[in-house]
C-alpha cells in the first residue's frame, strides 16, 4: 500500500507538517491551534491527520487542554521518516515508499520507461518477488532490510554503466561504514560482503539505445536487522546481516520488531547521499578517483577467479579494473582478458513502449 503517494500533494505536505511540528517539540505537547494556525487548516483537519498518523503507527499523546505529544522513541520506516533528514538535491526528488511490493526494481523500470524524473527512489518494506540478477531470487524480509531501487538517467553511454554499479558498492561500503562502523569488501562486481558472506547485492538494469541511455534501474538491498533464522536454510552460511555482527547497544532506541537494530533510515540517507555525490562525478566525465575507491575495497583483485561466460571456462587473477568497470584477468595461459557484467536490457515488448 502507498503511504504517501505524491510528495507535491498539498495533504501529503499538510500532514508532514504536523509531524514535523510534533517532531520540532520533542517530549512537548503542541497545542492543535497553535498546529492549525501554522499549517493554515482547521482543527478538525488537524485532529484528522493525528488520527492518521496515529493509524500509521505513531504514537501520539491526545490531551483535549494541551494538545498532542509525539512519542519519538520508536523508530518507523516510512516515505516521511526516509525524506525527513534526507539532505540529497536529485536522488529522492520523488520518493515512492510501499509497505508490500513484488519488487522495487521492477516497479521503478515501469515509471522510469513512463517518464519518472533522475532520482526517482522505489524503496519497500516486504518485497514479495526480489530479484537478483539472471533471474536469481532475493529474500526480502520484512521490516528488516533495505529494499530499494533508483532510477538513474546519466549523461553517459552504454558501454560506461559499468562504473554506477561501481559508484553504488562503493556508497554502500561508505554508507554501512559510517552508520554502523563495519568494514564490508565489494567482490565485483556486485557484492557486499564480510567475512565472505552477503550483505548486500546490487541489480543494475538499463534500457538504452545504440549510443544513449534512456534509464538505468540500481536496485539495492541491504541485510541489516535480519537474524540467521530469518533466512531460509540454504542461505544461512552465505548470508549475514548488519545487525548480526553488531553488538545489541542500549544507546539505541528499540525498533518495532527488533531488540537489537540498526536504523535503516539513517543508512537510506547516508546511501542516497553517497551514491548522489559519485553519480555526479560520473556526470562530469570524473570516474578515476570512483575507480580508485572501488579498488581500496575490492577483496577480488589478487585472487584467483574463475569465469564462465558463455558456455567457456577459464581461470586467472584478477589483477585489475578498466577505467569502464571492467575485471582485469590474467589468465593461466599468459593471455590476458577483460570480463564484464551481463546487464538486463529491456526490450520493448516488456514496457509496452519502444525504448
Ligand atoms: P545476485 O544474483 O548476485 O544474488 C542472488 C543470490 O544471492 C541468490 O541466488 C541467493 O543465493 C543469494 N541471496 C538471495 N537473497 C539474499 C539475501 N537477502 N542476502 C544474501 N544473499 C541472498 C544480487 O543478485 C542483486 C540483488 C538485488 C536485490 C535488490 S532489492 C531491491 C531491488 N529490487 C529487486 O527486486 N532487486 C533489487
Amino acid at each position: 500500500m502507498i503511504v504517501y503517494v505524491q510528495a507535491g500533494n498539498l495533504e501529503v505536505i499538510v500532514k508532514d507538517d504536523v509531524l514535523k511540528s510534533l517532531r520540532e517539540n520533542p517530549g512537548r505537547f503542541v497545542s492543535g491551534e497553535s498546529l492549525s494556525e501554522r499549517l493554515g487548516v482547521s482543527r478538525t483537519a488537524v485532529w484528522k491527520y493525528i488520527r492518521e498518523l496515529k493509524d500509521r503507527g505513531y504514537i501520539i499523546e491526545s490531551s483535549s487542554k494541551k494538545g498532542y505529544k509525539l512519542d519519538d522513541s520508536i523508530e518507523l520506516f516510512n516515505e516521511f521518516e526516509i525524506r525527513y533528514n534526507l539532505s540529497t538535491t536529485i536522488l529522492g526528488g520523488k520518493i515512492h515508499y510501499f509497505d508490500t511490493l513484488d519488487s522495487t526494481s521492477s516497479y521503478a523500470k515501469r515509471i522510469a520507461a513512463e517518464g519518472a524524473p533522475d532520482g526517482t527512489v522505489v524503496i519497500a518494506d516486504v518485497q514479495t518477488a526480489g530479484r537478483g540478477r539472471l533471474g536469481r531470487a532475493w529474500e526480502s524480509a520484512g521490516g528488516k532490510g533495505i529494499w530499494m531501487s533508483v532510477v538513474l538517467r546519466p549523461s553517459i553511454s552504454p558501454e560506461e554503466i559499468q562504473v554506477i554499479t561501481l559508484a553504488a558498492s562503493v556508497a554502500v561500503v561508505n554508507a554501512i561504514g559510517s552508520v554502523t562502523g563495519i568494514r564490508t569488501g565489494i567482490k565485483w562486481p556486485n557484492d557486499i560482503v564480510i567475512d565472505g558472506r552477503k550483505v548486500c547485492g546490487i541489480l543494475t538494469e538499463m534500457s538504452s539505445e545504440t549510443d544513449k541511455i534512456n534509464f538505468l534501474v540500481i536496485g539495492i538491498g541491504i541485510n541489516v536487522n535480519q537474524e540467521a533464522t530469518d533466512f531460509p536454510e540454504e542461505l544461512r552460511s552465505s548470508a549475514v546481516s548488519l545487525g548480526m555482527l553488531v553488538d545489541s547497544d542500549p544507546g539505541r532506541i528499540p525498533c518495532e520488531k527488533a531488540d537489537k537494530f540498526l536504523s535503516r533510515k539513517e543508512l537510506v540517507w547516508k546511501l542516497l547521499l553517497e551514491l548522489e555525490g559519485m553519480y555526479l562525478e560520473i556526470n562530469n566525465g570524473k570516474t578515476g578517483s570512483i575507480i580508485e575507491r572501488w579498488k581500496q575495497h575490492s577483496i577480488t583483485i589478487g585472487k584467483t577467479v574463475r569465469i564462465t561466460h558463455r558456455g567457456s571456462e577459464y581461470t586467472g587473477t584478477a589483477a585489475d579494473i578498466t577505467s569502464d568497470g571492467k575485471l582485469v584477468v590474467k589468465c593461466e595461459d599468459g593471455t590476458v582478458r577483460e570480463v564484464s557484467v551481463s546487464y538486463t536490457h529491456l526490450r520493448a515488448h516488456e514496457t509496452g513502449r519502444n525504448l
